[in-house]
């Protein structure tokens, strides 16, 4: 991982036509936080560079310093990116997290990632992927010590410290999930003096909410349902109830971690149809006894070893939700066997 960390700092400073930088698809605090960090220096080292998201930046993350310099790519703006010379995927580092802007790549040699998903492919000599790094964020600090060495300059300021730590605070639920190392306690701690408003931040990705939002988490948690003796606890969201609720579907990003808190609880299936008819998104939260991950392969999804997900087309909400139990339960063992 430390080589490609330098083979990528290498590539990014000597880059002349420019880097695209691509955030996964329903882009979180960290593939933005990230996105706009390594933005900010490589502008810093004058290398040319676009922000581009699969979708338009959700409100909730507008709070992230430089969330209005990520451009929401339109198909038939491809042209205008031809020139580039390198694509950088990050928090991702599979096609199918590209989504539309897969035109951009698809024929592009020169291409890199850096990330902290579960790996099923195999890697070039810029792909920076390191599952145990609690978050992106913390491996483009670590990008920015490797290109402050071979520049000479200091790229990280408050703008950068506040990007980067937007990106660690989401992906660790502020420190307390278990891919919390001590690099993560040391690269927060010299990010902090810098001064990011780290109250802010948490309070902006955990607490923050709307009306329709607190409607919609009261909604997913009444229906609720266990199954195999209390270990698998699913919740099923209907479009029309993502509609009523006046709420988005990025409203329900924090609510599977909520549903794991439930004792006993092996593996939470938060499962919702999306704008898309008959696509189903499937949120998976589990505990030591499941691989979240693995699991979530077997479905060309993909994610952590604790939380993951997967999207499902042609389908019924009902449908996917006996498979998730039949999965999961396959893993736990049946309810009658013991
Ligand atoms: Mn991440």
């Amino acid at each position: 991982m430390k080589a490609n960390l330098e083979y990528l700092a290498d590539r990014l400073i000597q880059e002349k036509k420019g880097v695209l930088l691509l955030p996964h698809v329903g882009v979180d605090g960290d593939a933005l936080g990230s996105s706009l960090a390594i933005s900010r220096m490589l502008t810093k080292l004058n290398v040319k560079n676009a922000v581009l998201t699969d979708e338009p930046v959700p409100d909730s993350l507008g709070f992230i310093p430089e969330s209005e310099t990520a451009l929401f790519f339109q198909k038939d703006e491809a042209d205008a990116y031809a020139d580039y010379g390198f694509a950088l995927l990050i928090d991702g580092h599979e096609k199918n997290r590209v989504g539309k802007r897969s035109v951009l790549v698809s024929e592009r040699l020169d291409k890199g990632s850096i990330d902290h998903h579960e790996s099923h492919m195999e890697m070039g000599a810029l792909d920076v992927v390191d599952k145990t790094s609690s978050s992106t964020a913390e491996l483009v600090y670590q990008l920015a010590m490797v290109l402050g060495e071979k520049t000479g300059l200091s790229l990280i300021d408050q703008t950068v410290a506040s990007q980067l730590m937007a990106g660690i605070i989401s992906d660790t639920g502020r420190f307390s999930y278990s891919n919390v190392t001590p690099l993560t306690f040391q690269i927060a701690s010299d990010l902090l003096t810098y001064k990011p408003d780290i109250v802010s931040i948490s309070f902006d990705l955990f607490e923050r909410t709307n009306l329709g939002a607190l409607r919609m988490k009261g909604l997913v948690f009444a229906r609720a349902k266990v199954y195999n003796r209390g270990r698998i606890l699913v919740s099923t969201v209907p479009l029309r109830l993502i509609e009523a609720c006046d709420s988005t579907e990025y409203h329900l990003n924090t609510i599977p971690s909520e549903l794991r808190n439930v004792s006993g609880v092996a593996a939470v299936f938060l499962i919702r149809e999306t704008a898309n008819p008959g696509e189903i998104r499937v949120n998976i939260r589990t505990d030591e006894r499941i691989h979240a991950a693995d699991l979530a392969k077997r479905y060309n999804g993909g994610g952590h070893a604790r939380a993951a997900g997967l999207t499902v087309n042609d389908s019924t909400l009902d449908a996917v939700t006996a498979m998730m139990i039949e999965a999961a339960s396959g893993l736990l063992g049946r309810e009658d066997d013991e």
